[in-house]
């Protein structure tokens, strides 16, 4: 066995240590003030004030809550099949699923990033990186659904993601781990210099919002961990944590801590357009799934992709500075005005902040204090900005409060800790319940953060609710940060594991929450509009079913002719033109799951009868006073019956 570095076995004693539950806070909820409860309370059919979009982590989906209550609003699929809406198992959606490496039905999501327009949020798209199998998804804040994901070609852990640039130019997608590129069969062990790295721009219609791959930047084999886009003055770079800058590729949580400083990359993206510009790319081979899902015909197309432009930083002066940032940092964030750059070192005993103006400085003057794989490292004291002392154990993301404080989270210690940018002075400290990853504030990673609530999202929850077995939904602490000190306001638990969260105000986002499909404007190939489209084909042993439903029946709702051996196509449209009035599918025996069809729209339901028999069928949310009557019956006759083909809907 390898020796221990003196930095790993202090972190695995404090981890031990800070970890415990109880013993390290009051057993009590932790709120100071008696009026907590009225400050998240929102009286029955008041609305919250702010949308939170949190990441679903190893669910892979994204869920919606209000705040300041606490109440959960939608869960919304994103790379996971869900069969409470159909989603990734109905016709419609399966393409959204398709990968190079075939149909991947789960992922692993972890940054939600809003779309934004001169730096501030604008309320159109959240992007969304899918960690496992590299994707970026697009998810639309007006229907609150994915219409887009986006394979990423030459990754391998799309952990570095999902980033957008001020002006939503770009989704920024870096990879965490380095691999060979182009993949292929080699030694492990000969990752040092062999493994390479891929960071990805992907453009953004500011129309559609549909994403291009632009170009890669190929650079050095280290892991990438987490990103931010400059803002305002660093406007134009986007800044990149690094660790095991020594290419470790076995037993890392030791091989991987051994140097003082890791890196924070600084990587200046209009050069590289410049460059791609002036035709300095090389085109590479790689194969990527483009999957898209039409607003009119509300059916996706899944397109292979077989070229990515690369510009590598090795070999392109000017694109990528190394800043030394110790040790292992995590988060990598960046204040409103674009100035500092905060790395949170997670074994490291301060908090370093980079001078953006210090780091133009050092480049123009050639500061530099070696290079890696001929990228130049800046010299570490003239870039530094500043250095919080102390703040606590284990920091891991920063957040800012539009009113010159930053808000940092202690995985080890289990606090948010509040300090000045600028003084780099501690001005407060609340546990929390416990160690937490990431925190957000609204707009708290734009140029205009809503400086009022801020949520801790915590990755070990034991003793604060009723237990439930051997594990805990994460929970996440939602804090009052509009006086001097913090306020622990409330616990809510959360679904999968929350990494990152996207807030904003909901004037930002209600007003253009989409009420209905307009039936006129149903584009569906398979659309039954009217009683007169309604109708039972066959084709061979394929039979398509064109069935409509509304208050409260399907139609038709008796169907013969049906034959074990057949694949049955249930072509659902949904007649409503009223908010909030879906209607569901399901079919005894399906393999796949419900559709939960929404006013206006159609959705395809695949079945495989396998029993002889006369089987229902029925609506699965509840609509009207006679729900329980939207029904019907298929008969399945025998395979090579001739029981005739029909079809009908009140016929006695
Ligand atoms: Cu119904």
């Amino acid at each position: 066995m390898k020796k221990l570095s003196l930095p790993t076995v202090l972190f695995m004693t404090l981890a031990t240590v800070f970890t415990g539950c109880k013993d390290q806070g009051d057993k009590s909820n932790g709120a100071l003030t008696s009026n907590a409860a009225e400050r998240v309370y929102v009286e029955p059919g008041q609305y919250d004030e702010f949308y939170a979009f949190l990441s679903g982590g190893f669910s892979g989906q994204m869920s919606v809550y209000g705040i300041p209550s606490g109440r959960l609003l939608k869960v919304v699929p994103v790379f996971s099949q869900d069969p409470e809406k159909g989603y990734g198992y109905n016709e419609e959606t399966k393409p959204m699923l398709n990968t190079t490496h075939g149909f991947i039905p789960w992922d692993d999501t972890h940054h939600p990033d809003m779309s934004q327009t001169n730096g501030k949020l604008d309320g159109r798209w959240i992007f969304m990186n899918g960690n496992n199998t590299p994707r970026v998804a697009r998810i639309s804040l007006s229907t609150f659904e994915t219409e887009e994901i986006m394979e990423i070609p030459n990754s391998a852990g799309n952990h570095n993601s999902a980033f957008v640039t001020e002006n939503t130019e770009y989704v920024v997608a870096g990879t965490r781990f380095s691999v060979p590129i182009p993949q292929k069969d080699m030694p492990i062990k000969d990752y040092k210099g062999n493994f390479k790295a891929s960071l990805s721009f992907l453009s953004v219609d500011q129309d559609s919002g549909e994403m291009d791959l632009s170009f890669q930047i190929r650079l050095p084999g280290f892991n990438y961990d987490l990103a931010h886009p400059g803002r305002d003055k660093s406007h134009g770079w986007i800044f990149i944590t690094t660790y095991n800058t020594e290419e470790a590729h076995t037993l890392q949580e030791v091989n991987a801590s051994q140097n003082d400083k890791d890196f924070i990359a600084a990587v200046n993206w209009k050069k590289a357009e410049e460059y791609i510009k002036e035709g300095k790319f090389k085109t590479e081979k790689a194969e990527y799934a483009h999957n898209i899902f039409d607003e009119d015909t509300h059916m996706a197309t899944s397109t292979i992709k077989d070229e990515v432009r690369v510009l590598d930083a090795s070999e392109l002066p000017g694109l990528v500075y190394f800043l030394p940032t110790p040790k292992s940092p995590h988060g990598c964030d960046v204040d409103p005005t674009g100035e500092y750059i905060i790395g949170n070192g997670k074994l490291s005993a301060d908090l370093t902040v980079h001078s953006f103006s210090k780091m133009l400085d050092a480049i123009e003057n050639e500061k530099f204090d070696g290079e890696a794989y001929n990228i130049p490292i800046l010299n570490f004291e003239d870039v530094l900005g500043g250095t919080v002392k102390q703040p606590g154990l284990g920091p891991l993301h920063t957040e800012f409060d539009g009113k010159g404080n930053a808000y940092t989270t202690f995985f080890i210690s289990s606090e948010v800790v509040k300090w000045n940018v600028g003084t780099w002075e501690v001005l407060d400290r609340k546990p929390t319940y416990y160690s937490p990853g990431h925190l957000s504030i609204p707009g708290g990673n734009s140029q205009e953060p809503w400086g009022k609530y801020v949520l801790a999202m915590n990755k070990i929850t034991k003793d604060r609710y009723l237990p439930t077995g051997p594990e805990m939904n994460h929970s996440a602490q939602l804090y009052d940060i509009s006086g001097e000190k913090m306020e622990l306001l409330s616990d809510f638990p959360t679904i999968g594991e929350p990494h990152y969260a996207s807030m904003a105000p909901a004037d930002l986002i209600a007003p253009n929450s989409k009420k209905i499909y307009k039936l006129s404007e149903n584009k569906h190939p398979h659309a039954a509009t009217s009683p007169a489209d309604v109708r039972v084909e066959r084709d061979g042993n394929e039979v398509h079913v064109y069935m409509t439903m509304v208050r409260s029946h399907l139609n038709p709702d008796n169907i013969e002719g049906i034959k074990v051996g057949d694949k049955v196509y249930f072509h659902l449209t949904n007649l409503e033109q009223d908010f909030d009035v879906p209607h569901g599918f399901a079919v005894i025996g399906a393999e796949n799951a419900e559709l939960l069809v929404m006013p206006g729209s159609t959705e395809t339901l695949v079945w495989e009868p396998k029993k002889v028999g006369v089987w229902p069928f029925y609506c699965t949310d509840f609509c009207s006073a006679l729900h329980q009557e939207m029904s019907g019956y298929i008969r399945v006759s025998p395979e090579g019956s001739n029981t005739e083909l029909k079809w009908s809907l009140g016929e006695e």
